[in-house]
């Protein structure tokens, strides 16, 4: 059996999508990033970067347990452990493969998410922060949109690479982009957004969201990006 440390966040969804898309059962544990749970020391054994996802494979290579932190290692562990679906294992596919999962990894994760805290959960508006990481945001929009003109999904074919992205266009409007100026990359996240996988994955631990989806502030925020972050170990 599968554990996942989860919440209810872009990073997370990579995961579920994942286990969604490969039918494979999975437990889900509640971390609640807002609440600090991330630094509880049981966490930091699985997870030392006190981020969500983690997971634990009871059933990992050799019949013996594995814990895996950082979303991108995790969906190529879990593509290959089911025989390679959703990154084959030949190597010029899967290397396509992998350089848009490290595209997401890099650059698409990191811009867009400092695009959503300068423009919505720093405590004042810098307009320089705000300016460079929207202008970020759009840049690496239009990256995705010409790809996706040639190609139907970002490696060819639907991959962990798609997987790994979508959840972090979501959040468009944050990040002060509009999807009508992408046309490639909107056709793209419909067909993404319309798989049942994709669905199941986005709606795991939604009572939750429902209670936790106005901006961090208080504890939350402290958690995230003040002294509990920064001075918690
Ligand atoms: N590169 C990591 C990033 C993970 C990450 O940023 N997780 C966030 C939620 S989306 C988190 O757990 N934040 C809690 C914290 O920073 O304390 C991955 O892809 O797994």
């Amino acid at each position: 059996m599968i554990d996942l440390y989860f919440w209810t966040t872009p990073n997370g969804y990579k995961v579920t999508i994942l286990l969604e898309e490969l039918e494979l059962p999975y437990n889900v544990i509640p971390v609640h990033i807002g609440k600090g749970e991330q630094f509880a020391p049981e966490f930091l054994k699985i997870s030392p970067n006190n981020k969500i996802p983690a997971l634990i494979d009871h059933d990992g290579p050799g019949g013996k347990p594995i814990a895996l932190f950082e979303s991108g290692a995790i969906m190529m562990y879990l593509a290959e452990k089911c025989g390679w679906r959703f990154m084959p294992a030949d190597m010029r596919t899967r290397y396509e493969i992998v350089q848009w999962l490290m595209f997401q990894m890099g650059s698409v994760g990191p811009m867009l998410g400092q695009a959503h805290h300068f423009r919505r959960y720093a405590p004042e508006q810098i307009p320089y922060a705000v300016e460079r990481y929207t202008s970020e945001a759009r840049r690496i929009y239009g990256v995705i949109d010409r790809r996706l003109a040639e190609a139907p999904y970002l490696a060819g074919d639907y991959s962990i690479a798609d997987m790994a992205t979508y959840p972090w266009l979501r959040p468009h409007k944050w990040q002060g982009q509009n999807l009508d100026d992408f046309p490639n990359l909107s056709r793209w996240y419909a067909e993404v957004r319309a798989r049942p996988a994709v669905q199941r994955g986005l709606a795991v631990l939604k009572e939750r969201l429902e209670r936790n989806k106005d901006k961090p502030e208080g504890e939350a925020w402290d958690a995230l990006f003040g002294k509990r972050q920064y001075g918690a170990r």
